[in-house]
């Protein structure tokens, strides 16, 4: 039995063509496979640190540790990613990707996953483990670094796939708006590209040379600061596909119809711009940065809340407007009416739930003062699972549950379905208990990043053990979910009857006219590059005029 809702059919049903779905499945199973291996690790480490299981001598929790923030946060976010854009970019633009594209594509795949491979075999060898920020003085092993360079030129090439795609249609449009996918595609791909420079400069000129051992020294303060320069819009570059799905498909799936495009954009625009130059807030404890410049920082991630803002009422309206017109009366008569037992909207709603204290968690981590109270503890921990581990991840799964079977020409059944529901609520249940351990305990003054320990049974950390515990119980839900996870994309993958599944793209009510200033690249690329100089420039100049002496490599596991 299918569930295949079909929604009031005004956009005719345009199949991904093969030669996009298998780029773009490629790119989803890599995806699934390092969360596959990442969920183990998760675990693992979850009980390591809750004091219910010690690790075998050949193997140590920082190695174990590294794995997981590696293949969870940087593998199998950058994959689906890609996956789903290229996927969306060929939905939307007709059914197939550009000739270019699809070289692109699969150059850019075959980089990543070499470089993938180099930089896990290396975590493997226990020569990298140096947790997923790689900050120095810890070093690894130089192929992790080129395993790392391999991996953001590989998005790159993906990157100027969607570009030549998104050319290739304004050709085929003159004058007219681009799809909004396509849009929200490049917007994501400018984002990622103008971030990932400063750490590909991190990498290749200060790392790679000083691992090699061709330089005894490292400027520390540089390269924390190249790398928040990457590390902020990073977490951006996994929110705004999620986002993609919010606007685009998640108003197709319940019936409903996109609220706004011109918002939609102008969020889109807003994220481009606000979301690089804040970097310092994820070193507002550190010296050498001068409180005017932290100040500014701030001030700026102050700003990139509002498109957030933005969103959330877009997502209310979409869901109030739908939930009416379908009949809904009262306050909150529309609620009732949005489709609960369908996983395809479950899943990102739940995602959506997460991301309200999520984001309150953010402000109150970019709050100067109060950051000094946070700062490295397992609050920040907290913090990120509620935010990328649950309202990105959950979205990226919703996705997953019709994107799959779209690309394989099969179908979502209801028992698949239902598994689904199943494994969306053991992920939140287990990411409310573990994050929730994780918020308090941090509050309590417990740091991130630690093997499990008493402090020589001090009461403070022995006053932690029980949130461990709670934790580590957390972390146990979240791998059962995950196990059910693969099994339910192998079902969907290979065994799920064969049928057309539509590929959700929402359309607006009425035909909306888009201010053409939104599409003129040129305006928003500059304005970016003029807040990143603003925000950037004169402290990078005073860290290369003025360093602090270097510091030699550092190896303590
Ligand atoms: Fe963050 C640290 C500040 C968002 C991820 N963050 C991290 C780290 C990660 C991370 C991975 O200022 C740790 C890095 C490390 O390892 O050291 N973060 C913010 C702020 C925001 C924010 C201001 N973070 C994110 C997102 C992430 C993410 C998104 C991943 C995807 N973060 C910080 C700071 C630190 C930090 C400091 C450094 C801390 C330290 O000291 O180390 C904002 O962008 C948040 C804005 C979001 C909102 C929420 C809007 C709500 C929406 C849902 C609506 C719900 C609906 C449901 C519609 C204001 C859109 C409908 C409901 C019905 C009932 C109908």
């Amino acid at each position: 039995m299918v569930i295949a809702r079909k929604v009031e059919d005004t956009l005719p049903h345009v199949p991904v063509q093969r030669s996009a779905a298998r780029l773009s499945l490629a790119y989803v199973w890599v995806a699934y496979i390092a969360f596959g291996l990442a969920a183990v690790a998760g675990m693992v480490q979850g009980m390591v640190r809750g004091g219910i299981m010690e690790l075998p001598s050949w193997t140590n929790y920082y190695q174990i540790l590294t794995a997981h923030g590696v293949l969870m946060a940087l593998i199998f976010t950058t994959y689906f990613i890609v996956g789903f854009i290229f996927s969306g970019v060929a939905r939307t633009t007709g059914g197939s990707l550009h000739g270019a594209a699809l070289k692109f594509g699969w150059a850019g795949w075959i980089l990543m996953t070499l470089g993938t491979l180099m930089a896990v075999v290396t975590i493997l060898l226990n020569e990298a483990s140096v947790l997923y920020t790689f900050y120095a003085p810890l070093k690894a092993s130089p192929y992790f670094y080129i395993g790392s360079a391999l991996l953001v030129v590989g998005s790159w090439l993906a990157g100027f796939g969607v570009f030549a795609s998104y050319r290739k249609w304004k050709r085929e449009n003159k004058g007219k708006t681009s799809p909004l996918f396509l849009y929200m595609g490049v917007t994501t791909y400018i984002l990622w590209i103008t971030a990932t420079i400063p750490v590909a400069v991190e990498v290749l000129f200060q790392l790679i040379p000083w691992s090699l051992g061709l330089v005894p020294t490292i400027n520390i303060m540089l390269s924390r600061t190249l790398f928040w320069f990457f590390g902020h819009p990073l977490v951006y570059f996994w929110l705004l596909p999620a986002y993609m799905a919010w606007y685009v498909c998640l108003p197709r799936i319940i019936g409903g119809h996109i609220f706004s495009d011109s918002l939609s954009r102008l969020a889109f625009i807003c994220l481009l711009l606000f979301s690089i130059p804040v970097g310092f807030h994820h070193q507002l404890m550190e010296p050498g940065i001068s409180p005017a410049w932290k100040m500014i920082h701030v001030t700026l991630t102050l700003i990139v809340v509002i498109p957030s803002l933005m969103t959330a009422f877009s997502m209310f309206a979409i869901f109030e407007t739908t939930g009416r017109k379908k009949g809904g009366v009262g306050l909150f008569g529309w609620f009732k009416k949005l489709p609960w037992t369908d996983v395809r909207f479950f899943a990102p709603f739940v995602g959506m739930l997460f991301f309200i204290p999520g984001g309150a968690g953010g402000i109150i981590n970019a709050s100067n003062q109060i950051n000094a109270v946070v700062h490295n503890t397992i609050w920040v921990t907290g913090h990120f699972h509620i935010t990328v581990g649950a309202a990105v991840a959950l979205t990226f799964f919703g996705v997953t549950f019709w994107l799959i079977p779209a690309l394989t020409g099969r179908q979502l059944t209801k028992t698949a379905n239902r598994m689904g529901m199943v494994q969306t609520v053991f992920w939140a249940v287990g990411m409310f208990l573990m994050s929730l351990a994780m918020h308090t305990m941090g509050l309590q003054g417990a740091p991130r990043r630690t093997d499990y320990t008493t402090y020589m049974d001090h009461p403070l950390a022995l006053g932690w053990m029980d949130y461990q515990r709670l934790m580590a119980f957390g972390g146990g839900l979240l791998f059962v979910s995950a196990i059910l996870l693969i099994l339910i994309l192998l079902y969907l993958t290979f065994y799920a009857p064969k049928g057309n599944t539509e590929y959700p793209i929402a359309e607006t009510e009425t035909t909306q006219e888009v201010p053409k200033i939104l599409e003129r690249w040129p305006v928003w690329i500059g304005l970016v590059a003029f807040l990143i100089i603003l925000a950037y420039g004169y402290p990078i100049l005073q860290q290369i005029q003025h360093q602090a002496p270097g510091s030699p490599p550092f190896v303590t596991w």
